[in-house]
C-alpha cells in the first residue's frame, strides 16, 4: 500500500536523470523542507527570501558536501503548494546519493513516483487533466506529442469539461427542486432550453471523441501500413522513406515475410510505417501467416499506402484488374478494422513509374487519391510525406483540443451514454428527479477527468505511472 501523498510527511528525491551531469536537482517538499536543508547547512537558509536562489555549503555531518545553489519556495506559491526547496548540487551520482541519505537521517522520506505532481494536484494547484499533461510532457520525444501535451496543460480542455459540468449542475439543481414541488407540477428547468443544451453538449462531445483516434496517432506515432501483391516495391518504399536500407529487397515474389515497422518523423510528426508481406493466395503457412499479419496491422493503421505497378496500368484490360484489386483490398480492410475506429484513408500509390508513365485521369474506387512515385529513384516521395502530414499538421495548428488520453475517452463515452439517456428520457416526458440521475452520471464522469471526483485507487495509477522525482 503506497502512503498517501498528504501524510504530513516531507518528501525528497533526486529530479534530475541518473548518472554524471553539470547539475543535478534534490527536490524536497513538506512541511519540515526548509528545516531539514537549513539543518545541511548549518542554519544557513534562515532568513532567506522565498524564490530567491542562494548559495551554500551542505554538509554531511561536520564535513563538506557540496556546494549548491538552493532554491527555496514557501507554499503555497511552489509547485506543490507545499514549502519547497530545490537544491540545485553538482551532478554527480555520489553527492547526489549521499545527499538523499542525509535527508533522510534528517527525517524526510523518499517520494513515490509523480509524487510532487500528486500533491500539486491535491493541493489545487493544477487539475488532474494538467497534472497528466505534465507526465506527457516529459514522455514527449517528437514535435507533435510536446504541443499536444503543452496544450492539455495549458488548460483549455479542462476548462471545457468545467463549463460542461457547471451548466448540468444548475440544471440538476433545478430539476431536483421540482421534486419538492411535485404537488404543484412546476418546472423549474425550461424544457427547450435543456433539450438544446444537451444536443450542443452532445455535439461538442461527438467532436472530441472524433478527434481521439488523430490525437492518438500524432501521440504515438501514425500507423502506416504499406500493402500490395508481392514485388511491387513495398520494401523499397520503405527503405526509400527511412533513407536506410532496413529491409531486404529481391526481385523474388514474396520477399518480405513478416511485418517490419520503424518510426520515421517528418515535420514534426511522428509515423510508424509498416512493410508487409506481399498478398498472394499461397499455399505456405508462414507466408499465409505473414500475409494474415499483414492485413491485421492494414486494419488498424491510419494510412494504407496500397502498392501497383505502373507497368500494369498502361492499358484498360490492366487498370479494369487493379480497380477489381483495390476494391477486394477495400473489402478485406473493412473486415480487419476493428470496433468503432474508422478504416484508414487507401492512398493508390502507382510506383516503378521509371519504367512506365502512370496513368492520368484514373484513380481506382475506394482510393481516396492516386500517388505516382518511383520508389527506387526517390521520386514522388515528397508530394507522398506531404499528403500523409497534412490532416495532422492542420489539427495541431487549429490549436484544436485533441483529446489523447484514453482515460478520458473512456469518461467522455460514458457521459455520452448518460446524457443521451436523460434527452431520451426528457422526449419520453420523464420526470425531472429521473433526468437528475443521468445528470449525476455524466458530472461524475466529468469530473473524472479534471479531478472533481476521484476515486484513490485512479489516483494512484495515475501517478504511479510517472516518474520519481516529478
Ligand atoms: N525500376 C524500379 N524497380 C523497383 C522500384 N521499386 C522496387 N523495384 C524493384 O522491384 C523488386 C521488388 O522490390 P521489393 O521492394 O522487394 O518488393 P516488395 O513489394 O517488398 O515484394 P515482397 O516483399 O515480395 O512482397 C526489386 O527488384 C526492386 O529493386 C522502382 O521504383 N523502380
Ligand atoms: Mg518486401
Amino acid at each position: 500500500m503506497p502512503a498517501h501523498p498528504l501524510d504530513g510527511s516531507t518528501i525528497c528525491a533526486v529530479s534530475t536523470p541518473a548518472g554524471r551531469g553539470g547539475v543535478a536537482v534534490v527536490r524536497v517538499s513538506g512541511a519540515r523542507a526548509w528545516a531539514v536543508v537549513d539543518g545541511l547547512c548549518k542554519g544557513r537558509l534562515e532568513g532567506a527570501v522565498p524564490s530567491r536562489a542562494l548559495l551554500r555549503h551542505l554538509y554531511d555531518g561536520d564535513r563538506p558536501l557540496d556546494e549548491a545553489l538552493l532554491l527555496p519556495f514557501r507554499g503555497p506559491r511552489s509547485f506543490t503548494g507545499e514549502d519547497v526547496v530545490e537544491c540545485h548540487i553538482h551532478g554527480s551520482p555520489f553527492i547526489a546519493q549521499r545527499l538523499m541519505e542525509c535527508l533522510v537521517d534528517a527525517g524526510c522520506r523518499p517520494a513515490l513516483p509523480g509524487e510532487f505532481t500528486q500533491r500539486a494536484f491535491l493541493h489545487g494547484k493544477r487539475d488532474l487533466a494538467q497534472a497528466e499533461a505534465i507526465g506527457d510532457l516529459i514522455e514527449a520525444d517528437h514535435a507533435g506529442a510536446h504541443r499536444l501535451a503543452l496544450q492539455q496543460l495549458g488548460g483549455g480542455f479542462s476548462e471545457e469539461i468545467n463549463a460542461f459540468r457547471q451548466a448540468l449542475i444548475e440544471y440538476t439543481a433545478l430539476m431536483e427542486l421540482e421534486l419538492d414541488f411535485s404537488e404543484e407540477d412546476v418546472e423549474f428547468a425550461d424544457r427547450d432550453a435543456y433539450r438544446r443544451h444537451v444536443t450542443d453538449l452532445l455535439d461538442r462531445i461527438a467532436q472530441l471523441l472524433d478527434g481521439f483516434s488523430t490525437g492518438r496517432a500524432i501521440a504515438e506515432g501514425v500507423p502506416v501500413a504499406i500493402l500490395g501483391a508481392p514485388n511491387r516495391g513495398k520494401s523499397t518504399l520503405l527503405n526509400a522513406l527511412l533513407r536506410e536500407d532496413r529491409a531486404i529487397v529481391s526481385d523474388t515474389p514474396g520477399t518480405t515475410r513478416d511485418t517490419l515497422e520503424e518510426y520515421l518523423t517528418l515535420e514534426g510528426i511522428r509515423f510508424r510505417f509498416i512493410d508487409t508481406a506481399g498478398l498472394r493466395t499461397t499455399t505456405d503457412d508462414i507466408e499465409a501467416e505473414g500475409i494474415r499479419r499483414a492485413w491485421a496491422k492494414a486494419g488498424a493503421a491510419r494510412f494504407i499506402l496500397y502498392l501497383l505497378d505502373a507497368r500494369d496500368l498502361v492499358d484498360a484490360a490492366g487498370r479494369e484488374a487493379a480497380e477489381r484489386e483495390v476494391a477486394e483490398a477495400v473489402q478485406h480492410l473493412e473486415q480487419h478494422t476493428s470496433g468503432d475506429e474508422p478504416r484508414g484513408i487507401l492512398l493508390a500509390v502507382v510506383n516503378k513509374t521509371d519504367l512506365a508513365p502512370p496513368p492520368t485521369d484514373w484513380c481506382p474506387n475506394g482510393a481516396e487519391a492516386l500517388l505516382a512515385i518511383s520508389a527506387e529513384e526517390r521520386a514522388g516521395l515528397d508530394v507522398l510525406e506531404q499528403r500523409l502530414g497534412r490532416d495532422f499538421r492542420s489539427a495541431l495548428s487549429e490549436d484544436r483540443i485533441l483529446v489523447t488520453n484514453l482515460r478520458h475517452r473512456d469518461a467522455l463515452q460514458r457521459t455520452r451514454e448518460a446524457l443521451q439517456r436523460a434527452l431520451d428520457g426528457l422526449n419520453a416526458g420523464m420526470s425531472g428527479d429521473l433526468l437528475a440521475v443521468d445528470h449525476r452520471e455524466a458530472l461524475e464522469q466529468l469530473g473524472r477527468i479534471t479531478g472533481a471526483v476521484t476515486p484513490d485507487d485512479l489516483l494512484d495509477h495515475i501517478f504511479g505511472n510517472f516518474c520519481i522525482g516529478k
